[in-house]
Order: structure tokens, then sequence, then C-alpha cells
């Protein structure tokens, strides 16, 4: 491959899912050369992936989706709340076409490497096929949940079954019927599959390391009327998410819920819960920084599971003990009422841990459970975990990977930018909003941030752009100090690392709300991009 001519493009994007789409979407609009690369063989990003039974999203459709164009969201009509991953997935295929991206996608591509040349100012982008490719700009649009997690178990190898993460499912269905299946992970993942899989599978074990606190869905279809209105509504709605705390048009409903009456509290509860979805998360604004708040919210949701589920002893394995909303809230559709079927185990792994897998199934510390399948809906190594998948190095050819300290010591510059690592931008990227945020919507704040950068640039006949040390710094505190505040660090999650063998404890999320953050990127660009050297 070492004497083919090395192909040349303004920007290459990493992932063609919302986050790539659109950025190519936007710089070839403003006349850039744009090269996509993907290594699923369409579009869809963690929507192509992640194909398990029961996918579904958690954010209401009407709000999951792009808002930068009113035709795009007049022409689509979403068939109900939380719709399952294939009509999202033919929403970003229709996405793809619509705007004729596909020319600009390259298809069953892993990039490899991404190597600052700083003599030329430019990304030599290295695929797994062996070309090579230079860009200016190199855009990261690979999710902030890509890197799946399959825990190390001895054995798994020996296993004479089938075995399947969530996050790469197979194209063709799965076949439960007559099947012992096991399922090790109760998070948003496992919580979706679990009761569709009960349905299907002569037995299911459910092996469970931490309950979830999960609210329950509450899907249905939309009618015609509510989506007339809601298109009619499209210019208020945008508005209102843009310009939200959250990427979604809803605020929190009371201050705090310790401060409530326990009769009035009851009731806030109960509403929320009976609407289903996101409510009960926005019931009151302390549920996150007040300890005894949280503790009623945690309250309630365990009497929930009491009364649902039918054996005391399940129930009780099933009700979390601590702090609601530290690992990310869960929807689910029927999830405690599924222990209540008679082909249903749920088996605890923390009491009688994991030792093997075995050629027919898998041995706790005290059991061996016999299976024809196991799936691992165990989540991923979310934040970091995409990036530090591929080889990208800045100026004096250091790593990210070093650069952060194997993840001990993130900085970036909004989320957006890292220092040594020029003309590198990162859409959604760690210490942003992100996955705290309706991604659609902090994704498209990014892209648009980005492309109206990356054309300043152009008009001012700049050749590199890189943050400054002190600006990420400073970035990177202000983080810390929000996230301190709040009762995120002090879960054990994907959000804090925690969810990974060996990896450095840290929260990367932005939590000083989207609209504050936005206001601030604004600023950013309107000071000539403050924080950054223009070179
Ligand atoms: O992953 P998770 P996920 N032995 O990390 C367990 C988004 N998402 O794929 O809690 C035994 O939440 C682990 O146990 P513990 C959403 O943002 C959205 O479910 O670490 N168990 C946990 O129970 C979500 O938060 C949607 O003790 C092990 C589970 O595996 C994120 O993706 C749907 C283990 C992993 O849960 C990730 O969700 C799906 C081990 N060695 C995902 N290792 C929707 O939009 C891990 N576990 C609805």
């Amino acid at each position: 491959m070492k004497n083919q001519p090395i192909k040349e493009v303004d920007a290459v994007i990493l992932g063609a899912g919302f986050a790539g789409l659109y950025m190519l979407h936007q710089l070839k609009s403003k006349g850039f050369s744009t090269i996509v690369y993907e290594t699923g063989d369409g579009v869809g990003g963690v929507w192509y992936w992640n194909r398990y039974p029961g996918a579904r999203c958690d954010i209401e459709s009407i709000y999951y989706n792009y808002t930068f164009s009113i035709e795009l969201y007049e022409e689509w009509t979403w068939t109900s709340r939380f719709p399952e991953q294939e009509e999202i997935l033919r929403y970003l295929n229709y996405v793809a076409d619509r705007l004729k991206l596909r020319s600009n996608i390259q298809f069953n591509t892993r990039v490899k490497a991404a190597h600052f040349d700083e003599e030329q100012h430019k990304w030599l982008v290295h695929l797994n096929d062996g070309h090579q490719v230079l860009a200016k700009y190199f855009i990261t649009g690979i999710g902030c949940l890509s890197a799946a997690n399959v825990p190390k178990f001895q054995g798994l190898d020996q296993f004479s079954g089938k075995w399947y993460h969530t996050g790469h499912w197979p194209h063709e269905k799965v076949d439960f019927t007559g099947k012992r299946v096991g399922i090790i992970g109760t998070g948003s993942s496992g919580i979706q599959a679990i009761p569709v899989i009960a349905k299907e599978a002569k037995h299911l074990t459910v092996f469970q390391r931490t309950p979830q606190y999960t609210i329950p869905a509450r899907n249905h279809l939309y009618d015609e009327d509510f989506i007339r209105e809601t298109k009619g509504n499209f210019k208020n709605l945008k508005h209102a998410m843009r310009n939200s705390v959250s990427g979604t048009p809803f605020a929190y409903n009371h201050p705090s819920a310790i401060e409530d009456s326990d009769h009035h509290r009851q009731e806030v509860f109960e509403e929320a819960w009976a609407q289903g979805g996101f409510a009960f998360a926005s019931t009151y604004k302390d549920l996150l920084t007040n300890e005894q708040s949280n503790e009623k919210a945690a309250a309630f949701i365990r009497s929930k599971i009491r009364e649902t589920v039918q054996d005391p002893t399940v129930a009780e394995k099933l009700c979390p003990k601590y702090m609601y909303g530290t690992k990310r809230q869960v929807l689910d559709s029927d999830y405690f009422e599924t222990y209540n079927r008679d082909n249903v185990l749920l088996v605890d792994v923390k009491e009688s841990p994991i030792l093997e897998i075995t050629e027919t199934g898998v041995q706790t510390a005290s059991d061996h459970f016999e299976l024809d399948i196991i799936i691992f809906a165990t989540g991923y190594d979310g934040m970091t975990g995409p990036l530090f998948k591929i080889d990208i190095r800045g100026r004096n050819g250091v790593t990210l990977k070093d650069k952060w300290e194997n993840g001990a010591s993130v900085q970036t510059y909004l989320g957006l930018a890292t220092a040594s690592f020029p003309n590198l931008f990162m859409i959604t990227g760690p210490e942003s909003p992100s996955v705290l945020v309706n991604m659609p919507i902090a994704i498209e704040q990014h892209v648009e941030w980005i492309a109206q950068c990356i054309d300043y640039l152009r008009e001012h006949d700049i050749d590199v752009m890189e943050t400054n040390a002190e600006a990420e710094q400073a970035w990177s505190k202000h983080c810390r100090e929000i996230a301190s505040e709040t009762l995120y660090v002090k879960g054990d999650s994907w959000y804090t690392g925690a969810n990974i063998a060996g990896k450095p404890r840290s929260f990367l999320i932005y939590l000083g709300g989207f609209d504050y953050y936005t206001k601030r990127c604004q600023e950013v660009a309107q000071n000539n991009y403050e924080g950054f050297q223009l070179l």
C-alpha cells in the first residue's frame, strides 16, 4: 500500500450516526471535501449496532430527532412515543437518502489511527485496509457508548453455545424458542431485552450484579391529531429544546423533594410514575444534589418494586440500595412483572459471583447454570473508551491516551478540543453535556459550532486551530467543580468509569446545563475563538 497515492480531503469524520451524518451535511453544504468512515455496512451508529430484542429509545421520538430542518421534521412521522431501534434506524436511513449523503460515506472501514503531521499541519488517517488519507480536520462522531465491554470471564472460549453482546447484535434474528438463555447485566440494555426474551425462551436466567431504579416507559402509539399538532408546533419545540437544560422541552416541576409535604410528594411521584418516561426524573430539582431528597425518590421506586414482584425474596434482590439516578435512569416495559413468570430466574452475582463460563453454561460461587445462549448486556467503556480504541496522536507523537493518562486526567476545552491536538474536533466529547442531554440536540449544537468554526478558519486563512492549555485546564476544573456538587460522582456507573475493571474513576459530563453551555460556546466563537490559538 506504501506506493499508493494518498487521498486528500478537507475533513475526515468518524462514524455515520446522528453526529457523523449531520457533520457531513454541514461541511458538504459549505463546500468542504469530506469523507465519513464507518465500521458498519450502513448508517445509524448506535442504532445500527444495537439490534437486540426490545431495543428502543428512552427519549420521546418527537424530541429524539434532528431539528435543523423543518422539512425533515415535517416529512417524517414517528409511530410511537418510544420507537423501536428498527424505526430509528429507518429514520437515519431516510435522512442519509434525503440529504444525499451516502456518496461521501465509506462503509465497512475502520479508522485505526490518526496522526497529526506537524510539517503539513494535516492529519494522516490510517484505515484498516492499509490506505491512508490526509485531512486538514479530523472530527470524531463516534458517540460515548460504542466501545462494548465483554468482561474477561475465564472460559468464555470453551462455551459450546452461542453468545452475544447487546451492542454487537447480529443482523439476522436470534431464535430463542426452546432455548435456555442467560443474560448478564441489568442496565438499560438488559432491562429492555429481558421481558422480550422471557416471552420467547424456554427459560431465562438473569445474572444481576446491581439492581436498577427503572421507571415504566408507558410507550403508546401516537394518533394523527397529536402528530399534526406537534409538527405545527415545530418552531416552538425547537426553540424550547435548544434553550433548555437537558435538550428536551421539560423543566423541573418542583424545587425540593425533602421540603415538600409527604402527601404532596407522594402525589407528585405517583403522577410521574403514571406518566412514564423521564417525568419522574424531572419531579424535583434536588434529587441529584440532596441525599435526603434522593432517598425519597429511591424509597418510592422500591415500594413499586415490592408491589409488583410477587415473591418477596426476589423483590428484595431487585430493590436498589444506592442513590437513585447515579446510574442512568432506565425506562422499561414490564420489567419487574417479568420476574413473576415461571420461566425466569434471578441470580444475584454480587452474593454469589460468576467464577467462570463453562462449556455448558455459567458457574457461580454457589451453582452451575446450564445454558444454550449467553447474552452480555454488560455495557460499555464509556466516554473515553471509543476514543482510546483509535491510535490518535497529536504534537510530538503523543497519543490521546497518554496525554489523558489512560483516562485519569482528561482535559478538554468545552469537550470539543484538547491542547496539542490541533484541528481535532470531538462531537459530544468528554466534558461536554453529551449523554445527560437529549443526544440529537447536543449533537446539532456541536456540529453547527464546528462547521461555523471551520468556515471561519477558511475565511480568515487560518491553518491551525489549537486550544490553549490554560483554557482547557480552566474548563476541566469548572466541569469537576460542578460535578462535585452533585451525587453523580458518588455513584458506581459507566458515568464514573466504575463499570470497567481498572479504569480510572472520573466523571466527564458537563453538568452546568445545556442552555448555559450553548451560550458559552457562542461567546467563545463571537470572541474570535477565545481560548484557542489561531495560526
Ligand atoms: O450498560 P450498563 P447498558 N459481571 O453499563 C453489569 C444507553 N442505552 O448497555 O451495575 C456481572 O448500564 C452491570 O452491573 P453493575 C444508556 O445511556 C440506552 O445497559 O456495573 N455484571 C450492569 O448491570 C445506558 O445507561 C438505551 O454492577 C456485570 C450491566 O452489566 C447505556 O447505554 C438502551 C459485569 C451494564 O449496564 C449503557 O447501558 C440501551 C460483570 N463483570 C442503552 N460487568 C435506551 O435508549 C457489567 N455488568 C433505552
